[in-house]
Parts: C-alpha cells; sequence; structure tokens
C-alpha cells in the first residue's frame, strides 16, 4: 500500500543509550521492515521511546525538521504476539505508551507497527499497517543530538 502525499520519517538511535541522539531521515518507500534495515545499516537501530523524557525529547527533534505533521516509524511492533508490544530494536516490553484515543485497534487486522503521528498538536502514537510506505520529499538527513 502506498500512500501519497506523506512523508516517512525514520528515527534511528545510537547503538549506545548512554549517548542517546535521534537521528532523523526523511526517506520514501520505506515501511516498517525498510526503516528497521535502514538504521541498522548506518550502525543505528530503529527508534525506542521508553519514557515521557524521551518522547518530548523526540518531539522537539520533530518540530526542528519541521516534521509535526508527518508520521514517523518506531521499533514498537506486536508482530510476535498480537497484542503484546515491544520494541524490536531492545526486545523490551513497553513499559511506556502514549497511544492515542482508542489505539491500538489494529485496525483491518492488519496493523502491528508503531508509528507517531500529531493528533490536535500532540505526538501520540498508532499501531499502522507495516507495510505502509509514504514519498519522500527531503533525502538529507537532518541530525540532532538530545
Ligand atoms: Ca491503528
Amino acid at each position: 500500500m502506498r500512500v501519497l502525499g506523506f512523508l516517512t520519517l525514520v528515527a534511528c538511535l545510537t547503538l549506545a543509550h548512554s549517548a542517546k541522539k535521534y537521528y532523523i531521515y526523511k526517506i520514501y518507500n520505506l515501511n516498517w521492515y525498510a526503516a528497521f534495515q535502514d538504521c541498522l545499516s548506518r550502525n543505528l537501530q530503529l527508534a525506542t521511546i521508553t519514557s515521557d523524557e524521551e518522547q518530548r525529547s523526540l518531539d522537539i527533534v520533530i518540530k526542528r525538521v519541521d516534521a509535526i505533521n508527518d508520521m514517523l516509524w518506531t521499533s514498537g511492533t506486536d508482530q510476535g504476539e498480537k497484542g503484546n508490544f515491544f520494541w524490536m530494536s531492545t526486545g523490551r516490553h513497553f513499559n511506556y505508551t502514549k497511544w492515542s484515543k482508542s489505539q491500538p485497534d489494529n485496525f483491518g487486522g492488519i496493523e502491528n507497527c508503531v508509528h507517531t503521528w500529531n493528533i490536535d498538536g500532540v505526538t501520540q502514537w498508532n499501531d499502522g499497517g507495516c507495510d505502509i510506505t509514504f514519498v519522500k520529499i527531503n533525502p538529507k538527513p537532518n541530525v540532532f543530538s538530545i
């Protein structure tokens, strides 16, 4: 499935969380699997969000790259066991969540990967289809430290 008019944001993290940095790449045509692979190919990992502090830090980065209204893949998934979400990058289960109202809903029975989106000015989470891809606007990476 290809949804036109949206941008895929891939949030990669440094492997060493002690020096955590979010690297935001604006890339098109990356579904969740490709986003995961893309981070690994850069010696990074697809983002985890494990606290409100981290969510707020990521929000700042999203605003800096002028992507408030875009969606961003995280490494969250429940592909291993329906309804049991964990971070694929670390293998850890969610101990913090910021789901949108009524999410995760597994809409259509095909939503197993977690992305962020903006609802009423607030970055929140949704379970979306892992195969969804979006369209490139700017291939240049934007890198910010938190
Ligand atoms: Ca959903």
